[in-house]
């Protein structure tokens, strides 16, 4: 047995809960990938953007009790970047990483990891539902994102908000290209959207998006960017929004 408090913490969830070995859940209903309903709503995604948002309102995303952590966050999409810088700023233990907010802001921002943990936090215990039909109950400790932008002072154009990951997602004959996420402001103010850097009590582990990671918790996976360096404020979306979204995934992944 290692001394990993990961693995104790997961080992002793899985212990609790003798009927779940099995891992994450496969979602049920509607939220299944290939449930024609679901198709039909994601046919209708730009259309229902505003709708969607209109109906929800501020209204949070469930929470759910320790308890209820089941199983391990399981990791998917990039689970070690393999980049060289990425991989000298973890050797370090993250001393040298900073997280940068510019664009549409009055006040652009540079702050270390150490800077991040001494500002307000959050600790929720929400559900990840990705794209692929799975979920998995954590719980997530770190700064509101409306704590670092009321800091950073978006201007009156500020309309969108873009997060760059450091991973190179993809390595193709144009380049490569590293993940990237967006999403408007009232989702980013929303007061369960967080900058991750604690997961079920531990530092952020590096499959799941350290030293820093976004959770939007009424959107699906793949909008909650891992492994951060910066966050851009811009009044439009100059592409369609993000890694995915370019390849075809709705830009508003609403649950
Ligand atoms: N930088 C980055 N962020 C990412 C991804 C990725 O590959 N790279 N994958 C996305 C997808 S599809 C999902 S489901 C979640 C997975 O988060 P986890 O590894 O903590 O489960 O991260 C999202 N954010
Ligand atoms: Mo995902």
């Amino acid at each position: 047995m290692t001394a990993d408090p990961t693995r104790r913490l997961l080992l002793g969830g899985l212990l609790a809960t003798p009927a779940l070995l099995s891992g994450c859940k496969v979602l049920d209903g509607l939220s299944a990938v290939d449930h024609p309903l679901r198709n039909v709503m994601e046919g209708a995604n730009r259309l229902t953007h505003k709708a969607q948002q209109l109906a929800a309102g501020d209204a949070l995303a469930p929470e759910y009790t320790r308890a209820d952590i089941r199983q391990g966050m399981r990791p998917n999409g990039t689970t070690n970047p393999s980049d060289a810088d990425y991989q000298a700023l973890a050797a370090n233990a993250w001393t040298d990483w900073r997280l940068t907010v510019s664009g549409a802001v009055e006040r652009p921002l540079s702050l270390s990891l150490a800077e991040l943990m001494a500002m307000p936090s959050r600790t929720q215990i929400t559900r990840h539902d990705c794209v692929e039909g799975w979920s998995c109950i954590a719980e997530w400790t770190g700064v509101p994102l409306s704590h670092v932008l009321s800091l950073a002072r978006p201007t009156s154009k500020a309309r969108f908000v873009y997060f760059r990951s450091m991973d190179t997602i993809e390595r193709g004959l144009s380049g490569s290209i590293r993940y990237w996420e967006s999403h408007d402001l009232r989702d980013s103010l929303h007061p369960q959207t967080i900058l991750a850097y604690g997961m079920n009590g531990v530092a952020l582990p590096v499959r799941n998006g350290a030293p820093l990671r976004l959770r939007v918790e009424r959107q699906l996976g793949y909008k909650m960017a891992k492994y951060l360096s910066g966050i851009e404020v811009v009044p439009a979306l100059s592409d369609k929004g993000g890694y995915w979204e370019e390849r075809g995934y709705d830009w508003y992944a609403g649950l």
